[in-house]
C-alpha cells in the first residue's frame, strides 16, 4: 500500500485507548507511513523519538473568562494546522469524546478552504458505555459517529452496544486490539519476582485505572479469600479514584503481601513475573490489560462482561464468572494455583490465545480502511 500521512488523536495517558493508538502509530511508522500524534501531552507509550513519527502538542491557554478551557476548539484548530502544513491524508481519532466532534469541525473548516480531510473514529468503550449514554453528550456523539468517514469498534460487544445506545446509521467495523509479540520478553524478570514473592508462592496481578468500573474492591476481596489458603502476593499496577479505598481495605483486614506500585510505563516487565491476572470489571469493551497479561503467559481470571468473552477463553486462557461473584473468582484462582502443572498449561494456553490478536493481522485491517476511505473521496 502507498505511504500515507496520518494524524492520530488520542488521550496520551495510561488508559487502553491511548496505548492502542500509540502502538498503532508506532507500527504504522515502522511500515513507512508518516505519523503525526496530536495530543495534549506526549503519549506515555511513545518512548524516545523515532523515525516517521512527529508529535504536535495541543495547548489551551489559561484565560480568566474560561471557567471551562475550550480544549475541543483548540484541538480542532491544531488538527487544521497540522493537516495543512504536514499535508495529512487523513485523521484517525481514538475515543469519541471529544475527538470525533473536533475532527468533524476540523474537516468542515478545511472543506471551506478547499481541502478534504477524511477522519476515522475508533470507539474504545467508556466513550460509549459510560459517557456516551449520558444525555449531555449523546446528540454530539451520535452526530460525530455518523459523520465519520469510517467507524471501528474494538469488539463485537462494543459494536452491539453502540447500535443499541445511539442512533447510528453508519457501518461499524470490528477491529480488535492487538499485541506485538516481539515486544514481549519470554524471560521472567526473576529479580523483580523475588522482590515481591518468596520461592514457591504465587503472584497475582491487577492492572487498571482504579475507576469504579474496574471493581478493584472485588480484586481485594478475591485476594483476601485466596490468602486464607495460600501465601500469595497481590501486585496492583495503576492509580485512580478507588486506590485509597483499596489500600484502606488492605490495612483494615491486615492483608499481608499487597503491593500498590502505581502507574508504570512498561507493565510487561511485572507481568512476566506474575502467575495470575485478576480483571473483575463491571464493563470492559475489550480488556487490553488482559491481552497484555496473556501475551506474557499470564492466565486471566475475569468477569464475563462486555468484550471479555471475545478475548478470554473460559477454561483455556483463564476462567470467567459473573460480575461481582468474588467467591467463584477466588475458587478459580485457587484452582489454577493449586497445581503447578495446571498453572503451566494455562500459562501456555494464555500465550497461544494472545497470538490470535497479533498486530500483523490487525494492521492491514486499519490500512484497508484508510485505503477505502481515500478511494471514496
Ligand atoms: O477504562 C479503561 O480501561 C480505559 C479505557 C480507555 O478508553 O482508555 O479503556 C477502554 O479502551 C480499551 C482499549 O480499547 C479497552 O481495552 C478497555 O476495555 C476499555 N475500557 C472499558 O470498556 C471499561
Amino acid at each position: 500500500m502507498r505511504q500515507l500521512k496520518i494524524g492520530i488523536v488520542c488521550y496520551p495517558t495510561f488508559g487502553g485507548s491511548g496505548v492502542v493508538a500509540t502502538e498503532l502509530g508506532k507500527a504504522l511508522a515502522e511500515k513507512g507511513h508518516e505519523i503525526h500524534f496530536i495530543t495534549y501531552s506526549q503519549p506515555v507509550r511513545l518512548g524516545s523519538l523515532r523515525k516517521n513519527v512527529r508529535y504536535h502538542e495541543v495547548n489551551v491557554s489559561d484565560y480568566p473568562l474560561f471557567l471551562y478551557p475550550p480544549y475541543e476548539l483548540v484541538l480542532a484548530s491544531k488538527m487544521v494546522d497540522v493537516a495543512l502544513h504536514e499535508k495529512l491524508d487523513l485523521l484517525h481519532v481514538h475515543y469519541a469524546i471529544p475527538h470525533a466532534s473536533a475532527a468533524y469541525m476540523a474537516k468542515q473548516i478545511l472543506k471551506a478552504n478547499g481541502h478534504h480531510l477524511p477522519f476515522i473514529t475508533t470507539l474504545h468503550g467508556t466513550d460509549i458505555t459510560l459517557l456516551g449514554r449520558d444525555a449531555s453528550f449523546e446528540p454530539v456523539i451520535s452526530f460525530a459517529i455518523n459523520e465519520s468517514d469510517a467507524v471501528t469498534a474494538v469488539s463485537q460487544s462494543l459494536k452491539t452496544d453502540t447500535y443499541k445506545l445511539f442512533g447510528i446509521n453508519k457501518e461499524i467495523q470490528v477491529v480488535p486490539n492487538f499485541i506485538e509479540p516481539q515486544r514481549i520478553s519470554n524471560e521472567i524478570k526473576q529479580a523483580l519476582r523475588e522482590e515481591y514473592v518468596s520461592e514457591g508462592n504465587p503472584m497475582l496481578i491487577h492492572i487498571s485505572n482504579f475507576r469504579p468500573v474496574k471493581r478493584v474492591m472485588d480484586v481485594m476481596q478475591v485476594f483476601a479469600k485466596v490468602r486464607e489458603q495460600r501465601n500469595a502476593t497481590l501486585v496492583l499496577i495503576g492509580d485512580g479514584p478507588e486506590r485509597s479505598k483499596a489500600e484502606q481495605y488492605a490495612r483494615e483486614h491486615q492483608l499481608q503481601n499487597v503491593v500498590f506500585v502505581g502507574n508504570v510505563k512498561n507493565p510487561m516487565e511485572l507481568l512476566t513475573a506474575a502467575d495470575v491476572m485478576l480483571l473483575p470489571s463491571e464493563s470492559e469493551s475489550f480488556g487490553l490489560a488482559a491481552l497484555e497479561a496473556m501475551a506474557c503467559g499470564v492466565p486471566v481470571i475475569s468477569s464475563n462482561a462486555g468484550g471479555l468473552p471475545e478475548l478470554n477463553r473460559h477454561g483455556v486462557s483463564g476462567l470467567m464468572s459473573d460480575v461481582g461473584d468474588v467467591n467463584e473468582m477466588a475458587k478459580q484462582v485457587l484452582y489454577l494455583i493449586e497445581s503447578p502443572d495446571r498453572l503451566n498449561k494455562f500459562k501456555q494456553q494464555a500465550k497461544e490465545q494472545s497470538e490470535s490478536f497479533n498486530l500483523q493481522a490487525v494492521l492491514p485491517q486499519y490500512e484497508a480502511i484508510y485505503e477505502h476511505v481515500l478511494s471514496h473521496e
